[in-house]
């Protein structure tokens, strides 16, 4: 995808602005600090458009950015920080389902993992809540770069059993090994993407 034109929109904090008439959205979750707003940077190819961080918990807010004029990405605040008080669990929660939940311009969730930790029970949690809400739902495991390629394979392998004992008759949910640092996976996430954006 050649991306000629990317911009930030607006950030949203509370439901009641969250009915977004923007078309053909694409929502990154995962849990802080796995790469959500770089792996959209690496995406766009621009180097702080959503805003990174070393510190978990940076994203609070849902952002909006639309691509092309013609779709838009929606970077959701990190979950299972563990410092982020019960308080902002809650808000986590009621921030999101307001975000996606009935909302007829979700095309689909990018949810993103460290491939060196694979699928917590978070992220188990999460996926079991995309499959009863039908959003069409792409893996990433980001950070490959940090990983060799034996122990990648590995990695990659817990994953895929995981998700099958999980969902043994499902489809299977699209696991792309992916690094912002490297660029790797882009182009199949892409198409990935693009594919969800046309159904
Ligand atoms: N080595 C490596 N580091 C990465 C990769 N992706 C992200 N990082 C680093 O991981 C840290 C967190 O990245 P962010 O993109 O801010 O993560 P986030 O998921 O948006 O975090 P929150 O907004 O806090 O939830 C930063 O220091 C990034 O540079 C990757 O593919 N490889
Ligand atoms: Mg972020």
């Amino acid at each position: 995808m050649k991306v000629t034109k990317a911009a930030f929109v607006k950030s949203f904090a509370e439901k009641a602005r969250l009915k977004l008439p923007y078309p053909n959205q694409i929502a990154f979750a995962g849990r802080s600090n796995v790469g959500k707003s770089s792996i959209l940077n690496s995406l766009l190819n621009r180097k702080n458009l959503a805003k990174t961080s070393s510190t978990p918990g940076k994203t609070r807010m849902v952002n909006l950015f639309s691509v092309n004029d013609s779709l838009h990405f929606v970077d959701l605040p990190g979950f299972g920080y563990a410092r982020v008080p019960k308080s902002m669990q809650k808000n986590w929660k009621d921030l999101v389902e307001a975000t996606l939940i009935g909302n007829p311009n979700l095309k689909g969730m990018v949810l993103i993992i460290d491939a060196r930790r694979g699928l917590q029970d978070e992220e188990l949690t999460f996926l079991e809540w995309l499959k009863i809400q039908a959003i069409p739902t792409l893996l990433i495991a980001n950070k490959i770069d940090k990983l060799k390629k034996q122990e990648l394979a590995t990695q990659l392998g817990h994953i895929k059993r995981t998700l099958k004992a999980e969902w043994p008759d499902g489809e299977g949910i699209h696991v792309i090994p992916y690094s912002a640092r490297t660029g790797a996976g882009k182009p199949e996430l892409w198409r990935e993407i693009l594919s969800l954006i046309q159904t």
